[in-house]
């Protein structure tokens, strides 16, 4: 009988310990994706239009803004006056993400290569 009560409090100390450890994981789950909300995202070939989703957007000195790679391929992101941070590579699968930091403040033009022509173009604000 003792050996048994003895079991069942390793057993509730388990349990506790994995409540402890599967709720600091939500967690950091949690906080490491309210904090990539901070910062900005952008659809390249949104809906199967030759565009920016958004193709105007306003963030701060040390965010990122990611360009997801949608529909329509491939697609690039030239910055104008600022090689540093284009990615001229095409990007052809759907998905592809090219993130971009910005350190300075700014309007930073940008445009996709192949789908320029089309109005594929937009601007970052950087304050
Ligand atoms: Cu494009």
């Amino acid at each position: 009988m003792k050996t048994i009560t003895k079991y069942k409090h390793e057993i509730m100390w388990w349990m506790s310990r994995l409540t402890i450890m599967l709720t600091s994981l939500f967690l950091s789950f949690t906080l490491a994706s309210s904090a990539y909300a901070a910062d900005a995202g952008i659809q390249m070939g949104a809906n199967g239009n030759l565009i920016f989703e958004p193709n105007e957007v306003t963030v701060s000195v040390g965010d990122t803004v990611t360009f997801t790679n949608g529909d329509l391929p491939p697609h690039n992101v030239v910055f104008l006056e600022h090689d540093e941070l284009s990615h001229s590579d095409l990007a052809f699968m759907s998905g592809e993400q090219f993130p971009v930091t910005f350190t300075e403040a700014g309007n930073y033009e940008f445009q996709c290569e192949p789908h320029a022509g089309a109005g594929m173009k937009g601007v970052i604000h950087v304050e």
